[in-house]
């Protein structure tokens, strides 16, 4: 790992609003007084009723429950657009940035915004959608998506976006564990130029989910899909409503939104953020580790399926009055350059993305980089994973001519918003280091007992105090919530990630400990894409394990034991990649996948994942101890058959 330091660049030093003693301050002020300290960052926020109390949260068995300013009362959705209007009613909100480089973008004011939310939000209250129900938002990165999940925010109703990659077998699963009545998603999706079938996939899933009474579809390529009886047009829907629609007064404790994320067993977890302090904390964190100014453009380049997109393309900026920028396609589609010209055509002075992009692009080489200006960038992100040094440096070096903080956050789904971060004010750099804690944030490093580590080592990473982000509960299974994160290390938050933090206090996410894998920055349960493997007929056993992968971080090795009789083939290896593909949804298609004989077991029948791990990375020289597995011969075996 590299250990050279980037100090903060002059124009930096000059322009933030934090610098070192500001960022100091601030972690003092957090740490010394937190109800007084939270209670002043939340008068940020538009409130119908102020809190008078900050945070009230145990992490212990006992007197578990995290609530946050649970006396007060606001509408997520008024914070976002509302309070805008008579400032900034005509400055850009969203621009819109389509697929196809050839077609004109699309800009939307805080007014228009305005505007299209409510209409959006009658037609959902026109279809009996009220405040608390479910709604599940299926939709590519078009315009409508934005104004779906606010207006949801706008009624109170509780929306489950489900990514756009997954499958129908997937969004069945999230509707029918949520309970969702009413599902929006539009006839196509479009992406790098091809045409996702959504509403066909919609329409599988709904025979699987009997809660749902009504189809919500947006017209987005013009596709003739089928309307079954279920199923409304939206633009024939927006006709027949009001335009006006009053916000719904919400506790800051109701729930905002459910998202599904993977864990280390089998089914996702629906994670349950609520309204104020999901809000307080993606505003905040969008000021202090992005130091937005007006009338700039922030592009977060992620997918609103993922954490990243709900709280950095919608409710961070937008709670911010921020323009921000939503892109329908792929960084490098129709080639290398796409992702600079976007930021040339719309002078982007803020672009965040994931160390899997860079990679790939990297492979390109310089030259469709060179050939754009890039010159209204001043600030670059990374997130979703570590970032190697050397992605770091070539997004630093050519992306950013050098000019550019690279800002590495790391958080979670679960954390809501980024907590491990630089300032680009406040502070200086290493390549593939988060480098320190946000005001708020407490880690600690812990080894597998649970003794806390001092100093400059590595351990396991935890998190001691609560923060207004933090997710509430898993939809459905509080109980799973408490046992998942609360039970590990007692008394503290266990995000699953291990960490070393080195002389200088600076913290390097080193990955996953638990059985997550992180593929493309979009986690992935390896008990998943085993349950995926085992629904097939002619599958035994599996066991998925992660092994490195140049350009997704990881990827997904699985060891498939066939049923007896059943001979492995290549056309039985791709017919078992497609049906995980059917199963899950592109994303967890193994990348490679080896017939297995028989797994390597202890002799009370547990898998050995980290032999498997060893042998999916090539690393077969040091197995480390065979010697309680049952049948030792079955390693050298796999170990003969490696998969390529
Ligand atoms: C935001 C998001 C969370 C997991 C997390 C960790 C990894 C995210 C990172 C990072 C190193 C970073 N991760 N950001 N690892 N450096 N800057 O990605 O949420 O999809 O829930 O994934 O991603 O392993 O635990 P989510």
């Amino acid at each position: 790992m590299s250990d050279e330091l980037y100090p903060v660049p002059a124009y930096w030093a000059d322009r933030a609003t934090l610098d070192e003693s500001g960022y100091a301050a601030m972690y003092e002020a957090a740490r010394a007084d937190p109800d007084a300290f939270w209670l002043e960052q939340a008068g940020r926020l538009d409130w119908i009723k102020a809190p008078r109390k900050a945070g009230e949260w145990s992490f212990d068995e006992a007197d578990f429950g995290i609530r946050w300013f649970a006396d007060g009362v606001l509408n997520v959705a008024a914070n976002c657009l509302d309070r805008h209007l008579a400032e900034r009613g005509d400055t850009t909100a969203i621009i819109w940035e389509p697929d196809e480089p050839s077609e004109q973008p699309r800009h939307f004011t805080y007014r228009e915004v305005h505007g299209e939310v409510c209409r959006f939000a009658n037609v959902l209250k026109a279809q009996g959608v009220a405040k608390g129900d479910r709604v599940t938002i299926y939709m590519p990165m078009i315009p409508e998506a934005a104004f779906a999940v606010l207006a949801c925010a706008r009624i109170g109703a509780i929306h489950s976006v489900v990514f756009g990659g997954f499958s129908p077998e997937a969004i069945a699963g999230r509707i029918v564990d949520c309970d969702s009545r009413v599902v929006v998603t539009a006839d196509e999706g479009r992406r790098g130029g091809k045409r996702i079938p959504l509403k066909a996939n919609v329409d599988a899933a709904v025979q699987r989910a009997p809660s749902v009474e009504r189809v919500v579809v947006v017209r987005a390529t013009g596709a003739d899909v089928p309307m079954g009886p279920l199923d409304i047009w939206y633009h024939e829907a927006a006709g027949l409503v009001a335009a006006d629609c009053p916000p719904e007064p919400m506790n800051a404790e109701d729930p905002l939104f459910v998202l599904y994320t993977s864990g280390s067993t089998g089914k996702p977890k629906g994670v349950l953020h609520t309204s104020a302090g999901y809000l307080l904390w993606v505003s905040l964190t969008h000021e202090w580790c992005f130091d937005y100014r007006p009338g700039e453009v922030f592009w977060c380049a992620a997918d609103i399926g993922w954490v990243t997109g709900h709280s950095y393309i919608l409710y961070g900026p937008l709670a911010n009055g921020a323009t921000t920028l939503m892109y329908e396609g792929l960084p490098n589609w129709p080639d290398a350059s796409r992702i600079w010209q976007v930021v040339d055509r719309h002078q982007v002075n803020t672009l965040f993305t994931a160390p899997t992009a860079l990679r790939a692009l990297m492979k390109d080489g310089d030259e469709p980089v060179k050939r754009t200006s890039r010159a209204s960038l001043r600030l670059l992100g990374s997130v979703g994973e570590p970032i190697n040094p050397e992605a770091w440096r070539w997004y630093h070096e050519v992306a950013g001519d050098g000019r550019c903080p690279i800002v590495d956050a790391w958080w979670q789904t679960e954390t809501g918003g980024i907590m491990i971060s630089p300032l680009p004010g406040a502070t200086a750099l290493k390549p593939g280091s988060a480098t320190r804690p946000l005001p708020g944030v407490d880690p600690q490093l812990v080894d597998e007992t649970g003794r806390v580590l001092e100093g400059a080592t590595s351990g396991n990473l935890v998190l001691t105090q609560s923060w207004p982000g933090q997710m509430r509960t898993v939809w459905g299974d509080h109980d799973r919530f408490f046992q998942t994160y609360f039970t590990t290390y007692p008394g503290t938050y266990f995000t699953g990630d291990g960490c070393r933090r080195d002389e200088d206090g600076y913290y390097w996410i080193t990955g996953r400990v638990d059985d997550v894998i992180n593929v493309s920055g979009h986690r992935m349960g390896t008990a998943e894409v085993e349950s995926a493997l085992v629904l097939h007929p002619k599958v035994a056993e599996a066991a998925v394990v992660g092994m490195p992968h140049d350009v997704k971080g990881q990827g997904i090795y699985a060891f498939v034991t066939l049923n007896a009789g059943v001979e492995g083939s290549e056309e039985l290896r791709a017919e078992l990649c497609t049906h995980v593909r059917r199963e899950i949804g592109p994303i967890a298609t193994p990348d490679a996948l080896q017939f297995a004989p028989g797994l390597p077991k202890t002799r009370s029948g547990k898998i050995m994942r980290r032999i498997l791990r060893k042998i999916a990375e090539g690393d077969v020289s040091q197995l480390g101890d065979t010697s309680t597995l049952a049948d030792p011969a079955v390693v050298d075996d796999l170990v003969a058959h490696r998969a390529k």
